[in-house]
């Protein structure tokens, strides 16, 4: 089905200003072309809109942002609430139409949205690429980032429980792999432990190969459910290759792994059509090399919609 690329030009969840300009710079690094060549049609809806952090009152947000909400420790969230709720309805509308959402990033706080989209008519499982586990609630939080949450808001935990726009129900525990982990906080490694979660760690990776990890990976988060959304962190590829990111952490998958994990993926859909939503997330042209990260993440995402090297 037709691509309808939703750019999403978020940063309130990270920790670094110009992940906003994600979008824009995948864009610029031939995501159309990218996507034709994988012979995929594909149509861009534009970017959400997202207020700029220099027209709003930050100062306000910060201080009073735990009254508001009954939230501490989650920054930002009346804005991240406001776009992931529109976003949702943007995925949401996407596939009634019968099109394939494509979320450009913004941090990876855009996933609470997409999967919230995603998951209002179906069963969704996730497969998400990431150094990171994401499952921090404003509790654990040793950042108060959003972008470490969105698996915790998802799935309503902690405080994000008492708020609608986050928690997805559809979205059961027992249907999310994790692929890459490697830097996990101390109080975010028990949630991850305790959880029904599955996780491919980095070690995983090294021991079994990108492509089997994926097709496991695939084969839980297709168990049970209507279609699978995969979330794709540019963090989880080895900072070599995908500077532009705001946490970069060494030790991570090679340029042909990440190909390799997305070929996969496409494998896995020109068979039964398991994917269902996509996202693509963290790139920050301001920390990359010659928007070397955005080139990355378009060719990535032209091998999840099937472009080979044959
Ligand atoms: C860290 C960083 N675990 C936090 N998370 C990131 O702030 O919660 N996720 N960068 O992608
Ligand atoms: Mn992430
Ligand atoms: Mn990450
Ligand atoms: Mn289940």
């Amino acid at each position: 089905s037709t691509v309808r690329i939703l750019g999403t030009p978020m940063d309130y969840g990270a920790n670094r200003r110009g992940v906003d300009m994600g979008p824009s710079a995948i864009r610029y690094a031939g995501l159309a072309d990218e996507l034709e060549q994988a012979g995929v049609e594909s149509v861009d809806a534009g970017d959400l809109a997202v207020p700029r952090a220099e027209e709003i009152d930050l100062d306000r947000n910060v201080e009073e942002d735990a009254d508001i909400w009954g939230v501490d420790n989650a920054k930002y969230l009346p804005e991240i609430a406001d776009v992931s709720s529109r976003l949702a309805d943007r995925v949401d509308e996407t596939i009634a139409d019968g099109e394939f959402p494509l979320v450009l990033g913004g941090d990876h706080s855009v996933a609470i949205g997409s999967l919230h989209g995603a998951a209002r008519e179906a069963d969704l499982g996730v497969v998400w690429f990431d150094a990171h586990a994401d499952l921090n609630t404003p509790e654990t939080s040793p950042s108060g980032n959003v972008h470490g949450m969105p698996l915790a808001a998802t799935l309503g935990r902690g405080s994000f429980g008492e708020m609608g726009w986050a928690h997805a129900p559809r979205v059961q525990e027992d249907s999310i792999v994790y692929v890459g982990l490697r830097s996990i906080d101390d109080r975010e490694r028990e949630l991850v432990r305790d959880s029904e979660m599955t996780a491919f760690t980095m070690a995983d990776v090294d021991e079994r190969g990108m492509t089997s990890v994926v097709e496991e990976a695939l084969e839980i988060a297709t168990d049970g459910t209507d279609g699978v959304h995969v979330s794709f962190d540019l963090d989880v590829v080895e900072p070599k290759s995908a500077p532009g990111v705001g946490t970069p952490v060494r030790g991570g998958i090679t340029y042909r792994e990440a190909h390799a994990a997305l070929e996969t993926v496409s494998e896995r859909h020109e068979r039964d059509g398991v994917l269902r939503s996509m996202d693509v997330v963290e790139v920050n042209p301001i920390l990359d090399e010659a928007n070397e990260t955005a080139e990355l993440a378009a060719e990535l995402t032209a091998s999840a919609f099937g472009k080979r090297i044959l």
